[in-house]
């Protein structure tokens, strides 16, 4: 084992240079940015709070259950004002604790609470004086909830944050929305509502409450780069720490917000975090008892992390202020599991691996890589390509206990294996983590590879565009879209150390289009394409008759199109081509491009 370690290191060594991929906030020289940035960087996971007099009618209203997020009841059923308004009267959640709620975001593991100031109602959840339709003055409660939170969190040490809707306010004939009492979805005068309830809001939220660590603004809709520009200045020049997310507008924000419950493909660059729900709500809605498992939070939170982002989890307390037991569960479990496992999330970096292995996801620190492993091997071998940095100790998380390990170095393909001795059965139920700890950063190659099980996924956001001039065709963090172009092709190169016989199949998924009451996810096909894999060539079609759907996370479902079958006659690099033959759609290809697979044939 000593003698073969040597022997590898040296054939290494050539293979070290140094376009090493270093993740974002490890730069030495930080600037003002990274300083601003570095505690949201380190804390991966925050708590979402949704609350407001919505949580009255909990998703029904006169007897009908309306669909979707329960705070948008009012404008799902049309509610005039002069109904919806009085909900306030009755809203008094007397045994409402600050230091429960606080104190169950701390058990779960979380770093910093982000909760409604006011959402799209209109209705303040704090002492407002700008106006008089708030949480103190409207109510028989007369408490300020947002006090009680903020000196919480300053008790438990977590960042406490505010949501802010600033363009849609369904209670102002000038904000946004409001189309069934107003005249019809754009305000008359934005920029009165603007300057007379938004402005001196923000103003309020980032003066009253001590330090903010972020501010949550939704839905920019018709907000001018002028105005995102204003909005984000007033927020520094009050606090000038204060983060703003991505939604503000305009690209005005500190860090970029996903839509909700989107998850990139890959490893992502950049400061990002995803608001995701644990049932289907954000406010409390009584019958939505669709919620996710423990596993499922837990493996969401492990990908976002191992992505670069933040995972911004939901809570819907109920007009009591209850926060409903599947939650508080759920949260308690995340927290046991983070408990023990923490060190590969806090404060870790996106994985130096562009795409995860097939078996789960990648974590980093400087001088270390976190492998969390979703899918257990039975054969009680761990496979992971492309690591070139010699790894000095593999450990299991939580025992601690050391594994055996083995690297090896295939000069031909370019490919660099630790193999892992694992025990036959996972450690944890929901992640098992295993620490490698490296001498060095961790040197990776990001070349495509065949994974353990035989299997290759060439992704769209690491194809190689050939763009015709002109053309619309683009990748997002998520595939490829707005595919109009027939001259327009994809590649990709990919090293296989198994050959045989492999099915093909194509991953894709809706596209949306329109904002507000136009939004609508769309999927078009009966596009044909023409895969060519040395030399042979497969006519296929992204066919919505012949697909079948695959969830590869509680938040996706990709469209699954097989396609046929190919050939790897050897060991040896190869190049995929994708070529369209036939686009029917003015939508681009109609979907987005997830990824192309390639499974052995047994
Ligand atoms: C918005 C709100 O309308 C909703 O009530 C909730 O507060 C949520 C966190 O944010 O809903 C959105 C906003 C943006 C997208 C989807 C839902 N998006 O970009 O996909």
């Amino acid at each position: 084992m000593k003698l073969n370690r040597l022997f590898m290191l040296a054939a290494f060594l050539p293979a070290i240079h140094s376009s090493v991929l270093l993740p974002s906030g490890f730069s030495q020289d930080d600037t003002d940015k990274d300083r601003r940035m570095r505690w949201f960087r380190d804390a991966k996971f925050g708590l979402f709070i949704h609350w407001g007099v919505y949580a009255i009618p909990a998703g029904e209203w006169k007897g009908k259950i309306y669909p979707g997020a329960s705070e948008w009841i009012m404008y799902r059923a049309e509610i005039p004002t002069k109904d919806y308004s009085p909900l306030a009267r009755q809203f008094n959640p007397v045994s409402f604790d600050a230091d429960s709620w606080v104190r169950l975001a701390k058990e779960a593991g979380m770093k910093y609470v982000v909760i409604t100031s006011k959402h799209h109602d209109g209705f303040a959840m704090y002492h407002s004086r700008a106006s008089k339709y708030n949480i103190v003055d409207a109510t028989p409660f007369k408490r300020d909830p947002m006090k009680e939170l903020a000196e919480a969190c300053k008790k438990y040490g977590l960042k406490f944050c505010f949501y802010y809707s600033q363009t849609q306010d369904w209670y102002e004939p000038n904000g946004v929305g409001n189309y069934w009492e107003f005249d019809g979805e754009s305000p008359k005068n934005f920029q009165e509502y603007f300057d007379e309830k938004v402005k001196p809001q923000v103003r309020e939220i980032l003066t009253n409450y001590g330090p903010i660590g972020l501010i949550w603004f939704d839905t920019p809709r018709n907000m001018t780069a002028a105005q995102s520009k204003e909005l984000a200045d007033l927020v520094h020049q009050l606090q000038p720490d204060c983060l703003v997310d991505g939604r503000i507008g305009n690209e005005m924000g500190d860090y970029k917000t996903k839509g909700d419950n989107r998850l990139p493909s890959g490893a992502t660059e950049m400061d990002w975090e995803t608001p995701a729900t644990m049932n289907t709500s954000w406010g409390f809605k009584k019958s939505d008892e669709n919620w996710k498992s423990t596993k499922q939070l837990i493996r969401a939170l492990v990908e976002v992390a191992s992505k670069g982002g933040n995972y911004l989890l939901n809570v819907g307390p109920t007009a009591e202020a209850t926060i409903p037991m599947p939650s508080t569960e759920r949260l308690k479990q995340v927290g046991e599991w983070l408990r023990i496992h923490g060190e590969s999330i806090y404060g870790t970096r996106m994985s130096p691996w562009t795409i995860p292995p097939e078996w789960g996801m990648i974590t980093t620190k400087p001088g270390r890589v976190y492998l969390h492993v979703f899918d257990w091997p039975k054969s009680g071998k761990l496979e992971l390509h492309g690591l070139r940095s010699r790894v000095a100790r593999a450990t299991l998380l939580g025992t601690r206990t050391a594994v055996r390990f083995r690297q090896e170095h295939h000069e031909a393909l370019g490919l660099a294996l630790v193999s892992i001795d694992v025990p036959p059965t996972p450690p944890d139920t929901n992640v098992s983590v295993i620490s490698l700890e490296l001498e060095g950063t961790p040197d990776v190659s990001n070349r495509i590879q065949q994974g353990q099980s035989g299997t290759i996924t060439l992704f769209g956001i690491v194809a190689d565009l050939h763009k015709s001039p002109g053309s619309r065709i683009r990748k997002d963090d998520t595939g490829i879209r707005e595919w109009v172009g027939k001259d327009d092709w994809l590649s990709w190169e990919f090293a296989a150390a198994k050959p045989g016989k492999f099915k093909v199949s194509l991953g894709t998924y809706e596209v949306s289009t329109g904002s507000g009451r136009t939004r609508k996810n769309i999927y078009e096909a009966g596009h044909q394409f023409a895969l060519s894999l040395g030399g042979q060539e497969l006519r296929c079609a992204v066919d919505s008759s012949q697909r079948r759907v695959e969830k590869p996370s509680p938040y996706f479902t990709d469209f699954v199109n097989e396609v046929g079958e190919v050939t790897i006659p050897a060991p040896g690099v190869y190049s995929l081509q994708l070529k369209p033959e036939n686009l029917v759609s003015t939508q681009g290809i109609g979907c987005v491009l997830r990824w192309i697979r390639l499974q052995p044939v047994k």
